[in-house]
């Protein structure tokens, strides 16, 4: 975000030209990458994402009358809309994204004014990085900062997720928009999606987290998704039935489903079991993080994987090669598929001395095993969203 940043000087360059006056306020907001907890938030469960050093970045300043006028320097498009009720775009435009949270705002009778804004990002958008979110969080921060009110944090996120369930239409969880808003630099956040209590835990240093995107489109991801989600509703039933008291397979444990395994069918064994061991390796990923133990960390993502692969099968070929690949590169400390699956991204954890040599094996191993390329981002723990006066 510092002053001799290339993409802050352009957009802020750009904020002039279209607007024909200078930014009053600079806003970013960063994508994320989950470490480990995939498919556990819909059961109540953890997850501990890290926010990466991709933005989406906001030249912003106040304007006269009830309108956002809005510039997105990546599309050259200019989208302008009423502050109280704006229409939803047809054609699935980023100007939802702020529209949907000016939207809560009003729900929510937090004050707003007018504004002009110039945007861009460096987050990938399609890879799973979370660009939406991103720009869901700084949206809100700049209205935030233009209407000069105060917003708690955790509010900011929880507003930001209902402006992508009820303005664009995705049923997010809160992972997201938690940790494009909460995240500190240097760290992973660890969050109990049943309380939302959250602590942050330091990364250490030496270490980059690479992002590989398979290229393979999520094509099976909604349907399939949805059914994954059906088998633990389904799962946790069966097991209430002798265990009253559960509300999510959160609330079970591996001994109580080792004990009424036969309650159960295989399928619906082996759903549970990934959330119910993926759950206990979120606990322990944050415990041996926190106590810098990185070899440990980092086979806990493997095993993450491998129980991706068999118990919930939502992973595909072409990111079983990636996972494969990038454990043959002998600085890798732990890799898995991140995200719903069936195509998408892998998150690796990799020593910083051995990132090129990462990149080249596993770009070329790609290629010779799939055809494809794939795209390797080499990504640095973020703080969350961030304004500056200027
Ligand atoms: P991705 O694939 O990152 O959009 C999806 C869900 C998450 C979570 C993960 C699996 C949406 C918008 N997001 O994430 O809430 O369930 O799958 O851990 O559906």
């Amino acid at each position: 975000m510092g002053k001799g940043d290339p993409v802050r000087n352009s957009l802020l360059r750009k904020f002039q030209e279209v607007f024909g006056r200078p930014a009053a306020w600079w806003v970013q907001a960063p994508g994320r990458v989950n470490l480990i907890g995939e498919h556990t938030d819909y059961n109540d469960g953890f997850v501990f994402p890290a926010a990466i050093d991709r933005y989406i970045q906001m030249a912003v300043a106040p304007r006269d009358g009830r309108e956002i006028r809005a510039y997105s320097a990546d599309f050259g498009e200019m989208s302008t809309f009423p502050l109280e009720d704006p229409p939803h775009v047809a054609t699935a435009s980023w100007s939802n994204y702020l529209r949907g949270v000016a939207v809560q705002f009003r729900r929510r009778g937090i004050p707003m004014k007018g504004m002009d804004v110039a945007l861009s990002g460096t987050v990938p958008v399609g890879a799973g990085l979370s660009s939406s979110a991103a720009l869901e969080v700084a949206t809100a921060e700049a209205l935030r900062v233009v209407a000069g009110v105060e917003l708690d944090r955790v509010e900011t996120a929880l507003l930001c997720q209902a402006a992508e369930r009820e303005f664009v239409g995705v049923q997010c969880g809160i992972m997201d928009q938690f940790v494009s808003v909460l995240a500190e630099p240097g760290t992973a956040l660890f969050i109990d999606c049943r309380d939302l209590s959250y602590r942050t835990v330091p990364l250490a240093d030496g270490v980059s987290l690479v992002v590989c995107d398979s290229k393979v489109q999520r094509k099976l991801e909604s349907s399939a998704y949805n059914q994954r989600r059906r088998e633990c509703e389904e799962a946790t039933a069966a097991l209430r039935r002798v265990l009253p008291d559960i509300r999510a397979l959160r609330d079970i444990t591996t001994e109580q489903l080792e004990t009424y395994r036969s309650l159960l069918s295989d399928v619906l064994y082996r759903r549970a079991r990934h959330v119910v061991t993926e759950n206990e390796r979120v606990l322990r990923a944050v415990e041996l993080l926190g106590r810098g133990n990185l070899e440990a960390f980092g086979s806990l993502l493997y095993a993450s994987h491998m129980s991706l692969r068999q118990d919930y099968e939502v992973s595909c070929r072409e990111l079983d090669v990636l996972v494969e690949l990038a454990g043959r590169v002998s600085g890798t400390l732990g890799a898995r598929m991140t995200g719903a699956g069936f195509g998408g991204c892998t998150v690796n954890l990799v020593r910083d001395t051995a990132v090129e040599e990462f990149r080249t094996a596993v770009t070329e191993g790609y290629r010779e095993a799939t055809g494809m390329d794939c795209a390797v981002y080499v990504c640095r723990p973020s703080g969350g969203v961030l304004s500056e006066r200027l």
